[in-house]
């Protein structure tokens, strides 16, 4: 029996990961099929309800307002707009909803506001709720919480040594006060990273170190494939090859048993072979519609095609945790803290993040 272990090295994770493929797919069926029924996929769709703009300078992110991509930036999105498109992802088959914010962090005031209720209003539809807004303080944790909110997504994305080469706005230990905060509420933890942004094995086994030594682990790990975007940084990097996604699938399997593990970003580019391999490999969950953010997904009728062809049932809401209570705004005993935290901004300088910068200038 695999137990949830938190004392994983990096030099045990690089083991497993270079293991002979046939080997590592065998433990990680294994170990997948101990805590998970194995033709179940859990499925989010994503919403994007505040994009582009961005003042961070993450060298993947099309949002960030730097480096001028072709993306169509817009204001946060009404309450009664998130709540047709989550009535129409609920129809198509998703038991989540996952809306995303082009925001370094979230503020008090109006805007958050109408996040809570986005979130009041997903719940009471009997879905689960997850938002990616950037950092948060513990008041704002709760107050999410007490909203309904089901998972908050905030992404290592990478090791703390390679972070540095990423982004230089704000700190990997940012990132874990966040995911600290959160776990302080009742909100499940979502937390990944990507890989093929240039790091080393080294980095996404570091990653992975980091993530599987949070005690308790996050109960998902999103494994994101860069989508190389034209305009940032990272637009010339190397397309990842399907094997690394899936060593890294069943690694993060492996070493977090119990956690989704989520293949999210760069599913255009896998074919339905390599990406039923995943799910062999413990991929159980899909961020499903034809758009991510602002980069394109498969089609939610080729996703079913797949699904019906792989036998995979998508998963009911609440199986994982217990639904959360909506408490109205009117009957919460939490007010806004309008806290200026100090989150950190390092100001070292990346070049490639430079050049970005200063290509989309000259343009
Ligand atoms: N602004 C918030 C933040 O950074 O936490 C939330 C939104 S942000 C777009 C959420 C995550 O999307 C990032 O942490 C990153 O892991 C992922 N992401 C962004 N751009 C990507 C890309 N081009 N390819 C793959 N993943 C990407
Ligand atoms: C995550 O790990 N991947 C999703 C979700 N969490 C928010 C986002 C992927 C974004 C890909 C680029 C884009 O569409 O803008
Ligand atoms: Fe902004 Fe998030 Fe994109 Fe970074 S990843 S630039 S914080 S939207």
């Amino acid at each position: 029996m695999s137990a949830e272990r938190h004392n994983w090295t990096k030099e045990e994770i690089l083991e497993i990961y270079n293991q002979p493929m046939m080997d590592l797919l065998f433990r990680a069926a294994n170990v997948h099929r101990e805590f998970h029924d194995p033709n179940t996929v859990q499925v989010s769709t994503l919403l994007s309800i505040k994009t582009g703009g961005c003042p961070e300078d993450c060298g993947y992110c099309p949002q960030a307002a730097r480096y001028h991509t072709d993306i169509e930036g817009n204001d946060l999105m009404t309450v009664s707009h998130v709540k047709a498109q989550a009535l129409r992802a609920k129809a198509s088959g998703s038991s989540r909803v996952c809306m995303g914010a082009a925001w370094r962090n979230v503020k008090d005031g109006p805007e958050f506001d109408q996040v809570l209720e986005m979130v009041r209003t997903i719940n009471k539809l009997d879905m689960e709720v997850c938002c990616t807004l950037g950092m948060l303080t513990e008041n704002q944790a709760q107050r999410l919480a007490e909203a309904g909110l089901y998972a908050y997504n905030h992404n290592l994305d990478t090791s703390e040594d390679y972070y540095k080469d990423v982004i230089s706005t704000r700190a990997f230990e940012d990132r874990l006060k966040t995911i600290d905060n959160v776990r302080k509420s009742n909100v499940t933890v979502c937390s990944g990273g990507i890989i093929g942004m240039g790091e080393k094995l080294e980095d996404r086994a570091g990653m992975l170190v980091a993530l599987a030594t949070l005690n308790p682990q996050p109960e998902s790990v999103p494994i994101n494939a860069l989508v190389a975007v034209e305009g940032t940084p990272m637009e010339d990097m190397e397309p990842v090859p399907i094997w690394d996604m899936i060593r890294m699938v069943a690694t993060t399997r492996i070493v977090m048993p119990k956690t989704q593990v989520r293949l999210s970003a760069g599913r255009t580019n896998m074919s339905r072979e390599g990406q039923a391999l995943c799910f062999f490999a413990g991929a159980n969950s899909i961020f499903a519609g034809d758009k991510l953010l602002t980069t394109p997904n498969p089609d939610v009728n080729e996703d079913m095609e797949m699904f019906k062809l792989l036998g995979l049932k998508p998963q009911q809401a609440f199986v994982k945790a217990p639904q959360p209570k909506t408490v109205e705004q009117e009957e919460s005993v939490l007010q806004p803290l309008g806290e200026k935290p100090k989150w950190t901004r390092p100001g070292h300088k990346i070049e490639r993040n430079e050049e970005a910068k200063a290509k989309a200038r000259r343009s």
